[in-house]
């Protein structure tokens, strides 16, 4: 059995060596992994970063924890898992409305139709962050809204949704943030190889320099590619998102050209004289070696997990552990990237960045043979180990092993609703934001130069293949009458945005 990638879950089945989805664990139910059995695994001790073993429990203070001056708090939301309208105004089709409108893709037949219905309310949504009072507001821009067949002029309907958007923002005082790329290309670029193929990086490079021109006014991060590891280990590994490909091959193809159109995109931003930030987000976890023998296979499985992604983009090359056939490795042959890689091309994925953002979500441990280990309690997501000390030592790590790191943004943290179906009453996830803040401050406080927060998420939200199910708002939507209602986590963030500190438990 080989180990396999994934953002936060590494699994395989014994059918196939090909990567299986942290998503994967709610669709093949829990024989696949044996939790329990694993769940007493304890991290080696002693072992130094990268696969080094767990950080000790940290007490936080019993006084509030100032933010650094400046900081921003805000909410993240993207465009497909929010905004719904999917045909208005001359939107083309993306792999996401494809994905979704086949049966048995996506939990209760759920698609971007209405979604949470905010390309018709984002008014109502701006008044809402307002009230809460955030700092900030991460959306994405939807590709086959600007460019419905993924190439060519931009449809102005399509940037005058965003146009409009980031003006009442400002007018608000909310910093607008802006992603590229959350996981919804135009699927005639899917059809024409998607991320495996390398013109889809120019295509890229393209439309974000056409959004640059458009939204001259963004004054917060502009973040390239959300999380290239997700979409290249489950969109073209385990096949559980969109495109559905799984496709070894392809998946190494679709990280290469993912981090290439990223570099390209960064080139267009310097090229159009816009005055803001621009970085890409990368979801990044801890690695822990658990039980006998485990360190070898932690120090690979860290390099698929963070190492892959971050080292071409902050070192210009790729870590040499990540493929193979060894226990924690990307079961390929190391000579597929290799043929991939084009002459200059590794001086475009690290392209000197203004900021480097960071989704946290939490930590995984890896046996002796590659195989995931739960560690830590999850929560109602299956792959999400909760380890708060993982944010920041995943902050010091940056800062640490990578010199040229630029500042760095918090863009996604959160959990799902305990309640399946739904409830203003969150306590685990004040919780669980409060721990997670404590360790942002923390870091800071120990001299990283951390900027920015954003809550994942603002809404209730179409949650991928989970569909409508799992609720990560901050905000409860009735889905059946769009009613937004501020759950208790909303109003205690709103709190900790007008102290400018996190309060004790
Ligand atoms: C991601 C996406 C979000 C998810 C969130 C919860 O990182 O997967 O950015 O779209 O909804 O992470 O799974």
């Amino acid at each position: 059995m080989r180990g396999v990638p994934d953002r936060t879950v590494r699994r395989t089945t014994s059918a196939s060596a090909l990567p299986v989805s942290r998503r994967d664990v709610l669709r093949l139910g829990g024989g696949a992994l044996a939790l329990g059995a694993l769940a007493a695994c304890t991290p080696d001790a002693g072992t130094p970063s990268p696969g080094a073993s767990a950080t000790p429990t940290w007490t936080p203070p019993a006084s509030p924890m100032r933010l650094p001056d400046g900081f921003v708090l805000g909410a993240a939301t993207s465009a497909f898992q929010v905004e719904g309208s999917t045909t208005a105004d001359g939107r083309g089709r993306s792999i996401w409305d494809t994905f979704a409108a086949q049966p048995g893709n996506v939990r209760g037949g759920a698609t971007g139709d209405p979604a949470a219905d905010h390309y018709r309310r984002w008014e109502q949504d701006v008044d809402l962050m307002a009230e809460l009072g955030l700092d900030g507001y991460r959306f994405s821009v939807a590709w086959p809204r600007i460019q419905p067949t993924g190439s060519g002029p931009v449809n102005p309907a399509g940037v005058d949704f965003y146009r409009r958007l980031v003006d009442r923002l400002l007018e608000r005082g909310i910093e607008p943030a802006v992603t590229l790329y959350h996981w919804d290309l135009p699927q005639p670029l899917q059809d024409r190889g998607g991320w495996a193929a390398r013109d889809t990086a120019s295509r890229f490079a393209d439309y974000a320099a056409l959004v640059f021109d458009a939204l001259p006014d963004v004054t917060g991060p502009w973040l390239t590619i959300n999380e290239p590891k997700t979409t290249a280990y489950v969109g073209y590994g385990s096949g559980y998102h969109a495109p559905g490909i799984r496709d070894v091959d392809q998946m190494v193809a679709a990280v290469h050209h993912q981090l290439l159109g990223h570099g390209l995109a960064v080139r267009a931003f310097r090229a159009s004289g816009a005055s803001g930030r621009v970085g890409i987000a990368l979801n990044l976890q801890p690695v822990y070696p658990a039980g006998e023998g485990a360190h070898e296979a932690a120090v690979r499985a860290d390099a698929v997990e963070n190492r892959l992604f971050l080292d071409p983009v902050l070192r210009g090359a790729y870590p040499d552990d990540a493929l193979g056939d060894l226990p924690g490795q990307i079961p390929a042959d190391p000579a597929v990237l290799d043929a991939l890689v084009q002459d200059g091309d590794l001086a475009t994925t690290s392209e000197p960045l203004d900021v480097l953002a960071i989704q946290y979500y939490g930590v995984t441990g890896v046996d002796s043979s590659g195989q995931n280990v739960q560690l830590y309690p999850t929560s109602d997501a299956p792959w999400q180990q909760i380890h708060p000390e993982g944010m920041y030592e995943t902050l010091v790590r940056v800062r640490d092993d990578y010199p040229t790191a630029p500042a760095l943004v918090v863009t996604e943290n959160g959990i799902p609703d305990r309640t399946p179906d739904g409830t203003t009453d969150d306590a685990e996830r004040v919780e669980f934001l409060r721990a997670h803040l404590q360790q942002v401050a923390r870091a800071a406080d120990d001299g990283v130069d951390v900027q920015a927060y954003y809550a994942w998420s603002l809404l209730d939200n179409f949650e991928w293949a989970e569909g409508l199910d799992q609720r990560w708002g901050l905000v409860h939507v009735d889905f059946a009458t769009q009613e937004r209602t501020p759950k208790a986590s909303a109003r205690w963030y709103a709190g900790v945005v007008a102290q400018r500190a996190v309060p004790p438990a």
